[in-house]
């Protein structure tokens, strides 16, 4: 007979399992966890005989995934308030970068912060996510720009995920912006990336994936590629920031490396979606950023579902662009903004946001084998994750299989 260290009972379960109807829903359902793992999970009155060190009845509250959130910023000293004010004035975004501000100015603020400051300038960040139920987040660096800064931003992400108990996944953005150094010499600076940075990251093990910016206010498709060639001989898998401005050739080059996931996607054209579809690259769709630049060119949802793009959803929790520290803010956006279904929004922040992560085989549903990453919701019905725009439903965020503190 079985023993498990927790048994989760009177639940139902949204397991967000593709194969398993709509949202892989079960009625007074039960599951068990051994070893940080589900080990059971299924309607109550099919559960296997077995002995649990512990038992709760959840008398009706919904278990879902743990939320994933696969596309943030989140590490950055200061902020850029004045910048907005800017842009609600008539200033453009790009106008604003090309006079030496947005990205440049939080990397001024990065570059004069020390790994503390970073990390408790951060922290309230990343618990607001954590309150509202996510058990995984991607971070970038890409506000260093220099060697020291950005592997002092990847150390702070690792450290806060650590200090707040939940599972952070890092991403090296070194291709973000040319920096003041280097300003009139870009070559120069892709070359200093690619020789010196990238080996370093690779070597520090710092770094779980590999992001660009491809924009024409950023980097080419050209550029790009020699940064992620070399990405992919030091092991790291890439992703992309394609496509958000205009239509750079961003998704097309994210599917040509293989890339795990092109991210934002509002310009990207049929050719690019149908370049996706065959590479397996998932789409990870930001609505916060399409918000606050009040953009008005919708990324292509109808095109990538009808080519079977695996659609992911994430805050770009960022100083300039998306300032959104809410995951569920994110998903009801994608919901109004985006019309995606509310069952499409919870599968684009725990199964799609898991593949986005390279995490498919470890999280991101509720089945055996899975991390036991799970969220219990005082709801009546999952579609309500993306209806209400901030309420507090969570009652309990189990990480591992143990009970976060919050
Ligand atoms: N992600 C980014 O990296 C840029 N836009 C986006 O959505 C810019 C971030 C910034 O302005 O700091
Ligand atoms: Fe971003």
């Amino acid at each position: 007979m079985p023993t498990w260290d927790l048994l989760l009972t009177g639940a139902r379960i949204a397991t967000m399992r593709a194969d398993a109807g709509p949202w892989g829903l079960l009625e007074d359902g039960a599951l068990s966890i051994a070893g940080g793992r589900i080990a059971w999970v299924g309607p109550r009155a099919g559960m296997p005989p077995g002995t649990a060190a512990e038992t709760r009845d959840l008398a009706g509250a919904w278990l879902t995934p743990a939320l994933i959130d696969c596309h943030t910023h989140l590490v950055f000293a200061g902020n850029r308030a004045a910048e907005f004010e800017q842009r609600l004035k008539g200033a453009s975004y790009a106008e604003i970068a090309a006079a030496g501000g947005g990205i440049l100015s939080t990397v001024r603020a990065t570059r004069a912060a020390d790994r503390e400051a970073l990390v408790e300038g951060s922290a309230r960040r990343l618990a607001s996510l954590v309150r509202e139920g996510v058990a995984t987040v991607e971070i970038k660096s890409g506000y260093g720009l220099d060697r020291d800064t950005e592997l002092r931003m990847l150390e702070a992400a690792r450290s806060l995920g650590a200090s707040l108990g939940v599972s952070v996944s890092t991403t090296f953005l070194g291709a973000h912006a040319l920096p003041p150094e280097f300003a009139g010499r870009r070559d120069d600076y892709l070359r200093f990336l690619v020789d010196e940075v990238l080996p370093a990251v690779a070597a520090s093990g710092l770094a779980d994936s590999v992001d660009a910016y491809c924009e024409r206010i950023a980097f080419s498709a050209d550029e790009v590629s020699g940064l992620f060639e070399r990405a992919l001989e030091l092991g790291l898998p890439v992703r992309l920031h394609a496509d958000q401005l205009s239509d750079c050739g961003g998704a097309e080059l994210a599917a040509s490396y293989g890339a795990l996931s092109a991210d934002h996607l509002e310009y990207t054209p049929e050719r690019g979606v149908r370049a996706l579809a065959a590479a397996g690259t998932v789409a990870v769709l930001l609505p916060g950023a399409y918000l606050t630049l009040r953009e008005t060119q919708l990324p292509p949802v109808e095109a990538l579902r009808a080519h079977g793009v695996p659609l992911a959803l994430a805050t770009d929790c960022n100083p300039g662009t998306s300032p959104l520290c809410s995951i569920r803010t994110a998903m009801s956006l994608a919901a109004t903004l985006f019309r995606m279904t509310p069952e499409e929004c919870l599968a684009g922040v725990t199964r799609e946001a898991a593949k986005a992560l390279g995490l498919g085989a470890d999280r991101g549903t509720l089945e055996p084998g899975k991390r036991a990453d799970i969220a219990a919701w005082d709801i009546a019905h999952p579609a309500e994750l993306s209806y209400w725009l901030g309420l507090d439903q969570l009652r309990d965020l189990y990480v591992s299989g143990r009970r976060l503190e919050r």
